[in-house]
């Protein structure tokens, strides 16, 4: 009898030393947030009414340094060209065939994304800007 509980000492202590390493483990820090972003791509116009329509939507993103960003892109009338400087991404997209792009927001600063092909008479008006935010 004194043997079956000195074994149910040692398992217990054993149980509790390696509970104990197990919770001492440091866990991962919070990751960083990703980000999701729905962007349509049309030709820039002048409606009816005289004022500028289409080009990117939205045309303004802004994150946090060290966010994942996604954008989900699509166009809805002609392929167009995401180019975002500072970033070296450039990524063609057609009607009817949506891209998505990735990448890790690691510079802070304000950075244009434009369309790097003709796409329309307005095509130059074609642009956004992608504003990271330094982090704490
Ligand atoms: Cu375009």
């Amino acid at each position: 009898m004194l043997k079956f509980s000195r074994r149910l000492g040692l398992v217990a202590l054993l149980f509790f030393a390696l509970l104990s390493i197990l919770l001492s483990i440091p866990r991962p820090v919070a990751a960083h947030s990703q980000v999701v972003v729905n962007m349509t791509a049309s030709i820039v116009k002048k409606a009816a009414d005289g004022k500028i329509v289409g080009g990117w939507d939205p045309k303004k993103i802004t994150v946090t340094e060290g966010d994942k960003v996604v954008i989900r892109l699509k166009s809805v009338d002609v392929e167009h060209v995401f180019s975002l400087e500072g970033y070296n991404i450039e990524k063609d997209v057609s009607p009817g065939k949506p891209v998505e792009i990735r990448f890790v927001a690691n510079k802070v600063g304000i950075f244009n994304y434009h369309c790097g092909m003709e796409c329309g008479p307005l095509h130059k008006a074609m642009i956004g800007q992608l504003i990271v935010n330094k982090k704490g």
